[in-house]
């Protein structure tokens, strides 16, 4: 079994002497700044130091409860102190959080915990109406232990997990320090391994790039445990210069415009879907956004029209970012020219990425498929070992399956993907993953998700049926979810017809069924 794929050692030799990889253990980045404000969650205010504590005696109940260096714990707490309390808390015992998102049920975190053992599943109470204890009672015999933030009924409290606090076996900064989850090609999600070393940098390197710094206050506005808001240069970036991170408990409009300005908010990241939203809001919302420094967006395509309207509409400095949790980021510079700003979406964040795009020859080109290797970007993913051989070339690049155009500049377009994702408001679905569970429908005989173009999600998923009597998207719905697939997995529209197109070869063609599913006039094949 391969956790995780190291760095061939000439690169990771090069890695330190560039400084990119200081040997400093992750757990150790809020031992600075003790006397300034490190974290707001709605009444609760915590300095650095009050969170280094807190930190502590929580890594010392953990051990106790039998957390130990190498464990893995599956966390799926929102924008929350236990969040954070809890992710240092497990850097700092070298156990490593697996970070779920909020919207994941018991199909994705039977997985989880399955896939990677975990001893530990750490969830919130409810969430808007939803009981998170249910779900962890549903997974009963596949997680050991539940911690929960809040109400815990029979299962341990977060906050009753506090001990004097004790020495700690040291933390090897090479090693794995979290997990993050692909967007995801296959049928089951693929997890990161990332580790101390390449994360801080990750982090540290962003913060410099955003301009961030100790009077810097960022609003986690996506769900955290996301590459996004955590390390781009999110709430990590942001402990790394000792500046303030603010939680918010959703993305909405309401909330971040009052959090912004309560909060004099310089620096927040969002996906484009919730931008358009949060400008369509400034008609109605009275409150001044005149602190934002910068305004990230990313995660799925922003077009040039819809950038230019938000720089308008929301009067902020806007930053493109195009990432991966697998490492590489592209980041526009705060000094690019505005214009170049709205029609690119970034260029590397390091001296170090190396970006290799190439033609449907499979020859360098400017425009093609992007791969990528560098001082961040994953060699390999946990436990997959026929996967990486398809997923990674054999010199080390990450085949990221985006299809991109670079600029004299260096900066990239990113131009569409030859991956089977659909891209939901930047929301990863995978087509394939879909497919398998649609497939044992009783009334469907064939299937094939597709991405269609959507105004303000910028694509939504559709699922082309052949069936004798075609399920309708609430039945699909209704469906999955009593498969415990998270609901944003759901298709948006059902394509009926009476057979999948096939291409010369064989396989199912896609590109097709884009055409058949958005013609005006449908005709089957
Ligand atoms: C971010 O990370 P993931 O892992 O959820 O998704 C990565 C994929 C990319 O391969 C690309 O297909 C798409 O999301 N993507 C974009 C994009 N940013 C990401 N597609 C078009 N334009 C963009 N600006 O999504 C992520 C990680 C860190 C920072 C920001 C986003």
């Amino acid at each position: 079994m391969t956790a995780f794929t190291p760095w061939p050692d000439d690169l990771a030799e090069r890695y330190r002497a560039a400084g990119y990889w200081r040997g400093e253990p992750l757990g150790d980045l809020i031992r600075q700044h003790p006397s300034r404000l490190a974290l707001v969650v709605g009444e609760k205010l915590l300095t650095y130091r009050q969170l280094d504590r807190r930190v502590d005696r929580l890594a010392a109940g953990l051990s106790e409860l039998g957390v130990a260096s190498g464990d893995r714990v599956v966390v799926q707490l929102g924008n929350t102190a236990g969040f954070v309390e809890l992710s240092f808390a497990l850097f700092r015992l070298g156990a490593q959080p697996i970070y779920a998102l909020p919207a994941h049920r018991e199909h994705e975190i039977g997985y989880l915990c399955d896939a990677t053992e975990a001893v530990a599943y750490a969830v919130p109470d409810t969430v808007g109406g939803f009981d998170y204890r249910e779900l962890a009672r549903r997974l009963t015999g596949r997680v050991k232990q539940v911690l929960v933030e809040g109400d815990a009924e029979e299962f341990v409290s977060l906050a009753d997990v506090s001990a004097e606090p004790t020495e700690l076996p040291p933390v090897d900064p090479a090693g794995v320090a979290l997990y993050l989850l692909s967007g995801g090609t296959t049928g089951t999600p693929k997890l990161i391994p990332r580790t101390h070393d390449d994360y801080l940098y990750n982090a540290r390197a962003s913060a410099e790039v955003c301009g961030l710094d100790a009077d810097s206050v960022y609003l986690a506005a996506l769900p955290a445990g996301h590459n996004f808001p955590l390390a781009c240069p999110g709430i990590l970036g942001t402990f790394a210069v000792g500046g303030t991170v603010v939680m918010a408990g959703s993305p909405s409009a309401d909330e971040a415009y009052r959090l912004i300005e309560q909060e004099q908010v310089t620096h927040t990241a969002v996906v484009p879907t919730v931008a358009l939203l949060w400008a369509e809001a400034r008609a109605w919302q009275p409150e001044r956004l005149d602190s934002l420094q910068l305004l990230q967006v990313g995660g799925a395509k922003l077009s040039a029209d819809q950038a230019a309207q938000l720089r308008s509409e929301l009067g902020a400095p806007l930053q493109q970012v195009f990432g991966m949790a697998e490492g590489l980021l592209n980041y526009t510079r705060l000094d690019d020219p505005a214009d170049l700003v709205d029609r690119c979406q970034g260029r590397p964040l390091s001296l170090d990425d190396e970006v290799r795009i190439l033609g449907p020859d499979g020859q360098p080109a400017d425009s093609g498929e992007l791969y990528t290797r560098g001082p961040y970007t994953i060699r390999g993913y946990y436990n997959a070992p026929d996967h990486n051989r398809t997923a990674f070339t054999p010199d080390g690049f990450y085949r990221s399956g985006d299809l991109v155009r670079r600029l004299p500049s260096g900066h990239l377009v990113v131009e569409g993907r030859v991956k089977q994702v659909i891209n939901r408001g930047g929301d990863k679905v995978s087509a394939e993953e879909v497919e398998e569970h649609l497939r044992s429908h009783p009334a469907i005989r064939d299937v094939a998700v597709i991405a269609l173009p959507h105004d303000l999600l910028g694509e939504q998923t559709c699922a082309c049926v052949v069936a004798d009597n075609p399920p309708s998207t609430k039945e699909l719905a209704f469906y999955l979810r009593s498969r415990g697939l998270a609901a944003y997995k759901a298709p948006d529209r059902v394509f009926p017809l009476s057979a999948l197109p096939l291409t010369p070869i064989g396989k199912i063609d896609k590109r097709h069924l884009l055409t058949l599913a958005t013609d005006p006039e449908p005709r089957d094949p």
